[in-house]
């Protein structure tokens, strides 16, 4: 399928909303467990963002997730690298501002895979849009120090502004707890994402249980 004939698709049928996105990063529990427990609970995307791993080790953590999440409902994200989402065969590729382009991790990817792109102000999600990604990242809504050298926090305001003119789905990210995440919702949130409050679960039940817990809260919010 040629580039004019994705867009066209993607005009007549924009990817749905997901639900709770799960990364990992630095979990305490393994990622056959991680990826099992996202599995049995029906997590659409679950990516891998191990910053400390060399290209050998995101591969083999890759293929650990691969093979639990492979043939279920969960999607494989592989986080920043085009050539190793290939390599791994991810379902889905994620994109930073300063990856390659979109249009140049599509050469490398194929027309297949799903493109997502992180984006830190409402003009970096219209030009993400634009530029065709599939779904977008906006944040960190508050500052977190899961990252390294974080972008100024986005704030609620301006996650409901994208939100409200994003065709695409938007993952709300960045210092994101249970406590917090009514407001979150309430900006129009339907793809959270907390990366602290599951990667730090010490056992499998906690991490079931939180899992439990906000995809009931996202849900119940979008009845209302
Ligand atoms: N991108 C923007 S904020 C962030 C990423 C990967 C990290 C969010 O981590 P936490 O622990 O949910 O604040
Ligand atoms: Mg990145």
């Amino acid at each position: 399928m040629g580039a004019s004939e994705r867009k066209r698709m993607g005009d007549l049928e924009r990817m749905a909303d997901f639900g709770l996105y799960v990364i990992i990063t630095s979990p305490r529990l393994s990622y056959r467990q991680v990826a099992e427990v996202c599995v049995a609970r029906g997590i659409g995307m679950l990516q891998l963002r191990e910053k400390g791993l060399d290209d050998k080790g995101l591969l083999k953590a890759a293929a650990e997730i691969l093979a639990v999440t492979r043939g279920t409902a969960t999607r494989f994200v592989m986080n920043d690298r085009a050539d190793l989402a290939f390599l791994a065969g991810a379902d889905v590729l994620h994109l930073g501002q300063g990856d390659v382009s979109l249009a140049d991790a599509r050469r490398i990817v194929g027309d297949g895979m799903t493109i997502g792109l992180s984006t830190h102000s409402p003009e970096q999600a219209r030009q993400a849009i634009a530029d065709g990604a599939d779904y977008i990242g906006f944040g960190p809504v508050w500052p977190t120090p899961t990252k390294t050298v974080p972008d100024p926090a986005v704030g609620l305001e301006q996650l409901a502004e994208v939100i409200g003119f994003s065709p695409v789905p938007v993952v709300a990210i960045g210092g994101i707890f249970p406590e917090n995440l009514d407001g979150v919702l309430a900006a129009g949130t339907k793809n959270p994402c907390l990366v602290r409050h599951l990667m730090e679960s010490p056992d499998v039940e906690t991490l079931d249980s939180r899992i439990a817990e906000l995809q009931s809260r996202i849900n119940n919010n979008q009845k209302l």
